[in-house]
């Protein structure tokens, strides 16, 4: 059985997730593209072999020969596009966020439940990832004692735009540090605050947060969307009787020169490329079986990882801690 899938946006991540669909998902068929520019999208699916390329994601999302769709559209479409999938009863891979907006995540989860059936995985990649896999693994098997901390630091080249702010720090990069520390440490975050250090250009500052959760633990995370050296993500859980720290990802070390050195990827497809291609793999799966992938990120893991991000965002504009109150977890997903 193929299943045929439409990819609804065609920049960074929509063209990483078409190439996977296209070159590494047996099973699956690339079928449609869908950009506002017309021109990115046919350019898109020339390059990877699928038959058509439009302009409208609703179009695209009720075709009969589309069977699954991966969102990776701009933030704000993404609950409107993943609401025309539930419609449709079609399963969405939706990029991360699941929206800026908790409510919008409610909308979705309404609707998830209404259609009686799990059709919703949120684009938390990390989760495929082996070494965050690892550090999971560490604490439940009990390596490292009761977890007390985790301390997180994520790193990009630069913003992806120029008018990014320290909220779409927040709202855009922070939602997967947010999403890992509720995966490895398998609870709620409770509270965070949220402050920026000056820098002396113009450019979004990093915006470095604590948050506390439901156990009693603290997280911190610091999201540098300028940190221009590299792309760099790292963690280190620490537990009361030991500490698990990422690895560097780097597969190669420079010797030369009286030196030593690695590299690092300009930004994440490279590190997380083998997480990308676990998890669109496990949505196929669940598209093609309708079995919610084991990990992987559920419309409510979105709902969560988007309050605590629009609580960060008044945390940030505000100062001090500021409570995350979530609405009780519906049924659905327990
Ligand atoms: C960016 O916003 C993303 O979407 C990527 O998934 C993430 O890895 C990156 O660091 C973010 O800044």
């Amino acid at each position: 059985m193929t299943i045929g899938i439409a990819v609804i946006g065609a920049g960074i991540m929509g063209a990483d997730h078409a190439r996977i669909v296209a070159e590494d998902l047996p099973g699956a068929s690339l079928r449609v593209i869908c950009d506002m520019d017309a021109a990115r999208a046919r350019g898109l699916a020339d390059r990877l072999g699928a038959a058509d390329a439009v302009t409208d994601p609703e179009a695209a999302i009720v075709r009969a020969d589309i069977d699954a769709v991966i969102v990776a559209s701009p933030d704000p479409t993404h609950a409107p596009l993943t609401l025309a999938c539930i419609r449709m009863g079609k399963p969405v891979l939706c990029e991360k966020p699941l929206s800026p907006s908790p409510d919008e995540c409610v909308a979705v989860m309404r609707a998830e439940a209404a259609a009686g059936r799990r059709l919703v995985q949120v684009g938390f990649m990390r989760r495929f990832d082996a070494a965050y896999g690892e550090m999971r693994r560490a604490l439940t098997e009990g390596r490292l004692g009761r977890a007390l901390m985790m301390h997180n630091l994520h790193r990009n080249v630069a913003t992806p735009a120029a008018d990014f702010t320290g909220a779409m720090a927040i709202t855009n990069s922070a939602p997967h540090e947010f999403d890992i520390a509720r995966h490895v440490l398998g609870t709620e975050i409770t509270g965070i605050t949220a402050c920026q250090p000056r820098r002396s250009d113009a450019l979004v500052a990093p915006v470095v947060m604590v948050l506390d959760t439901a156990d009693g633990q603290v997280v911190t995370v610091e999201v540098n969307n300028n940190a221009a050296y590299g792309y760099d993500v790292r963690a280190e859980l620490v537990g009361e009787t030991a500490s698990l720290s990422l690895a560097t990802p780097a597969r190669t070390r420079l010797d030369g020169g009286l030196a030593s050195s690695t590299a690092y990827d300009a930004d994440w497809r490279g590190r997380f490329a083998a997480a990308y291609a676990a998890q669109d793999r496990a949505f196929l799966h669940f598209a093609a079986t309708g079995d919610f992938p084991e990990g992987g990120a559920s419309a409510w893991d979105g709902y969560a990882a988007a309050q605590v991000a629009a609580t960060g965002v008044r945390a940030l504009a505000e100062g001090g801690r500021m409570p995350v109150a979530l609405i009780a977890k519906p049924e659905f997903y327990a």
